[in-house]
């Protein structure tokens, strides 16, 4: 592991320990304990990738200068509290998807007694972010402006949530409903903002910027976000689960996946009815079908395109960018995710 990545990782266990500790309210043994494993469970087993990302963006933003010990906490802590949204929002989702799976093990609702206690573990994890922001960026300058970018990527992302869901009743009744507009507005929602602007912000508000000024830093970032969203409904269907730690369902889910719409894009009127016919049901004989089809049409082969499309169209409107420091940072994120397999 590297030694940033070690140095972050103990800053969770101090966060963990202020949390567990908290003088609002007093602990009794059991409840500590619950949070504990609730916890270790659900926030530090990812990929990290959004929480270091923070680090890095700042370090970059300060030109690569070494980061003060200060610096480095504060800049872990925004990661951790990025960490922590993230784990909100999975245990939420994996319940509202049915999931089976997450990071290599089952989801936090499918582990015996822990059931729809952990809708409350959700509503937990998002408390302990304001309670982290409370406790260590109340006296600085961006502190409101801090609290204000948390709570607007959040409406968001709920928001896109929403449609990703209300979607499938719509699809449904209509499946031609579906298109690369809807989806696009659908995953630019739900995903791009909390996952690629929030980092980026985060580090730019603690550098002492306006983040009014940077709208088109925002803008490359949710496109980056949608091209990441597009690679995970890709994932869904053709990565292996021992390497993305989850087991698709979106297609048992009435999903209005990327592959989908392509598939629809693609197919012929006897074609379509497979896929009216077979999507959307749990029977896995229905779902061996649409999967079928997906290769049929070499939806890999298209997937192929869009990715090195999106790779050159970013690249283009990073390189177009006037600062340097900022360049360096959407590069970084860029090259993170690019051909990604988990
Ligand atoms: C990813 O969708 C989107 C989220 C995790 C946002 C959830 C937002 C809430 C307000 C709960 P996904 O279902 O495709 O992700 P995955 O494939 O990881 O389940
Ligand atoms: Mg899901
Ligand atoms: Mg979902
Ligand atoms: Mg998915």
């Amino acid at each position: 592991m590297s030694d940033l990545k070690s140095r972050f990782i103990e800053v969770y266990g101090v966060l963990k320990q202020e949390l567990l500790n908290d003088p609002a309210f007093e602990f009794d043994h059991d409840s500590r304990q619950w949070v504990d494993r609730m916890l270790d469970y659900n926030v530090p087993g990812g990929k990290l990738n959004r929480g270091l990302s923070v680090v890095d963006s700042y370090r970059l933003l300060k030109e690569g200068k070494e980061l003060t010990d200060d610096e480095f906490f504060l800049s872990s802590a925004l990661g951790w509290c990025i960490e922590w949204l993230q784990a909100y929002f999975l245990v939420l989702d994996d319940i509202m998807d049915g999931s089976h799976t997450r990071r290599g093990q089952p989801c936090w609702f499918r582990v015996p007694k822990v059931g729809m206690i952990a809708a409350n573990d959700g509503v937990l994890l998002r408390n302990h972010i304001s309670r982290i922001l409370k406790n260590h960026f109340r006296d600085k300058p961006y502190y409101v402006d801090l609290l204000d970018l948390f709570n607007e990527v959040e409406f968001q992302t709920a928001s896109g949530q929403m449609i990703d869901l209300i979607t499938t009743i719509e699809g449904e009744k209509d499946l031609s409903k579906y298109s690369l507009p809807l989806h696009r507005r659908i995953v630019q929602y739900k995903t791009a903002y909390y996952s690629f602007y929030l980092p980026v912000a985060c580090a730019l508000l603690m550098a002492g910027e306006n983040l009014d000024k940077h709208v088109e830093v925002k803008d490359i970032l949710v496109q980056m976000g949608i091209y990441f969203q597009v690679q995970d409904d890709f994932l869904d269907c053709f990565g292996s689960p021992e390497v993305i730690g989850k087991v698709g369902t979106d297609i048992e889910d009435y999903k209005c996946s990327w592959l989908v719409v392509k598939a629809l894009e693609l197919c012929n009127e006897e074609q379509k009815k497979l896929v009216h016919e077979n999507y959307g049901k749990v029977d896995p004989a229905c779902v061996a079908k649409v999967k079928e089809l997906y290769k049929t049409l070499d939806l890999e082969g298209a997937f192929v395109e869009y990715e090195k499309e999106s790779y050159e169209k970013l690249t283009k409107s990073i390189e177009a960018h006037p600062t340097k420091e900022v360049q360096a940072v959407l590069k970084s994120f860029l090259a993170k995710i690019y051909k990604r397999q988990n």
